[in-house]
């Protein structure tokens, strides 16, 4: 029997992604740039509380943010990043553009640094925050036609690029609350972004300086890849923090920590180092990425340079400070580790993506609901703890024949097309939403735990090539990355385990 395996078990060993790359100057061939952080995970989403990749596998970024780029913006170029990447591991780093203080609001021209970053951040595989770093200005709507305009600009630009993930209000603080403030400039900032960009995550800041995540937990935003931001500071923060995460996680809601420090809340004092292990241990169990504050040389311990050190990288282990040698071996620490070792040594924290066992993801070969072809695409993915037979798997896909005679063509799957077979079924009765379905299913093969079977790109077509209109089709969606999507069921013995019939 063959076995089909799939790199879905990502967060990955980046030591064993830079052996490879090691090993490409080797072999030509190999390409190194494929096996960058986000050449393996591509499009991040959300799935429950959890950031997964684009075969629905959980992700845990980790890596360094910038300090104001208006005062240290220096120290973000491609060569650092690169150095961050390769030496440290880090697999995003957040790009903090101060509104107030000397930032954005007084000199526009910082966003330049923005772009720099979120340029070098796509040559070199790894994903990029885009933080509209308000903190004086704690109330977002004091600024908000001008983030409006900003994020239209970074929407229209990225909009494409999986690398990038848009932070909308760093820090909440003052006379704000959720409900009244945060929430509605979140609503007005995520339609603007999603007229340009449809599915990169957007992180919104919380009350009180981005820790009253259980508060926005109570009346979550409606967009599908929404995070809270979740700020700590190792020397002021702790268990009571700590609860409140609990409490928005066990409410559904996504969390980020897109800031954290080893110091107190001021940047400064420690550093505090026991304290920042615990956290640390809290976010690896519950797989929350965090990005740490901050990448200068600035004279005060939450900054990871000793003063006067290089601003391209290169930096020994006497160029760092305390909080910089400790941020370096926790990311180098975790990334030895692939997502099965530290399943073994955490095997709850992932209850929430194994109870939905086995999902379907599609995206739609061709957008336009007119046409004389059908291309759904799916992808198949097991993230329960046991192994799947195909042979027990089909997949149902909805949709109008309209009494015309069917065909069907495999273009291309991963685990072989010659391995796919098919049947049309019309319903006894037509609904609305469909009157037919494809059913596929499979030879032979397995797809063991934390793997998919990778693309399956299909063709439908009536035999005397007529139009379809898929407008309404039950499982028709203009989606053109892989989603999960309830509107395709799948069945495993004949029983339906994923997805929703139509009525
Ligand atoms: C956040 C801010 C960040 C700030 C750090 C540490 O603020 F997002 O911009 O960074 O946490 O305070 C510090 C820099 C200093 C700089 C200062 C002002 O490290 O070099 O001088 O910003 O620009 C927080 C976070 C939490 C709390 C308060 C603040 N808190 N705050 O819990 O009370 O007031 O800045």
């Amino acid at each position: 029997m063959t076995q089909f395996k799939h790199p879905v078990t990502v967060v990955s060993s980046y030591l064993v992604m830079v052996a490879l790359v090691i090993c490409s100057f080797l072999s030509p061939k190999a390409a190194a740039a494929s096996q960058t952080p986000v050449a393996i995970n591509g499009q991040l989403m959300i799935k429950g509380t959890q950031l997964v990749n684009q075969y629905g596998a959980s992700v845990q970024l980790k890596g360094i943010s910038s300090h104001g780029l208006q005062w240290y913006g220096e120290f973000v170029n491609k060569s650092s990043l690169r150095w961050l990447r390769d030496d440290w591991g880090i697999t995003v780093f957040r790009a903090a553009m101060y509104t107030a203080d000397g930032g954005y609001i007084d000199d526009p021209s910082v966003k330049n640094k923005v772009k720099e970053a979120v340029e070098a951040a796509k040559e070199l595989g790894i994903y990029v925050i885009i933080d509209w770093h308000i903190l004086n200005d704690g109330n977002p709507n004091q600024h908000k036609d001008k983030a409006k305009q900003f994020f239209k600009e970074m929407s229209r630009l990225y909009g494409n690029t999986p690398n990038v993930i848009y932070e909308i209000a760093n820090e909440p603080n003052g006379n704000v609350t959720w409900n009244r403030d945060i929430r509605p400039y979140a609503q007005e900032i995520t339609s603007v972004i999603r007229k340009n960009d449809l599915d990169n995550i957007i992180i919104v800041g919380t009350s009180n300086w981005s820790q009253d995540v259980d508060i926005a937990a109570e009346h979550p935003l409606e967009d599908d890849n929404v995070m809270y931001a979740l700020h700590f500071y190792a020397g002021t923060h702790g268990q009571s923090l700590r609860d409140k995460a609990n409490h928005a996680l066990r409410k559904g809601a996504p969390l980020f920590v897109t800031e954290w420090g080893t110091s107190d809340a001021s940047g400064n004092g420690g550093v505090f180092l026991e304290q920042s292990r615990e956290w640390l241990t809290f976010l690896d169990n519950k797989k929350i990425s965090w990005v740490n504050w901050n990448l200068s040389d600035k004279q005060e311990s939450s900054a990871s340079l000793k003063p006067s050190t290089s601003k391209t990288g290169g930096w020994s282990q006497s160029d760092l400070s305390l909080t910089g040698q400790f941020i370096k071996e926790s990311i180098r620490k975790s990334t030895h580790l692939n997502q099965s070792d530290s399943d073994l040594k955490n095997p709850d924290q992932n209850k929430e993506t194994q109870q939905n066992s086995l999902s379907v993801q599609y995206k739609a070969g061709d957008q336009n609901a007119n046409g004389n072809q059908i291309r759904p695409q799916f992808n198949i993915i097991n993230n329960s703890k046991k192994t799947v037979s195909l042979k027990d798997i089909t997949v149902r896909y909805w949709y109008k024949a309209k009494n015309k005679t069917q065909h069907f063509d495999c273009d291309y799957a991963q685990i072989g097309s010659g391995n796919i077979t098919h049947k049309f079924v019309k319903l006894n009765h037509s609904l609305e939403s469909a009157d037919s379905y494809l059913e596929i299913s499979f030879k032979n093969g397995i797809l063991e735990p934390g793997t998919s079977t990778g693309e399956i790109q299909t063709r439908l077509h009536n035999e005397d090539w007529s139009q379809y209109t898929q407008s309404d089709d039950y499982s028709f969606s203009k989606t053109n990355t892989f989603k999960e999507t309830k509107n395709i069921t799948l069945y495993e013995n004949g029983k339906l385990v994923w997805g929703i019939e139509p009525k």
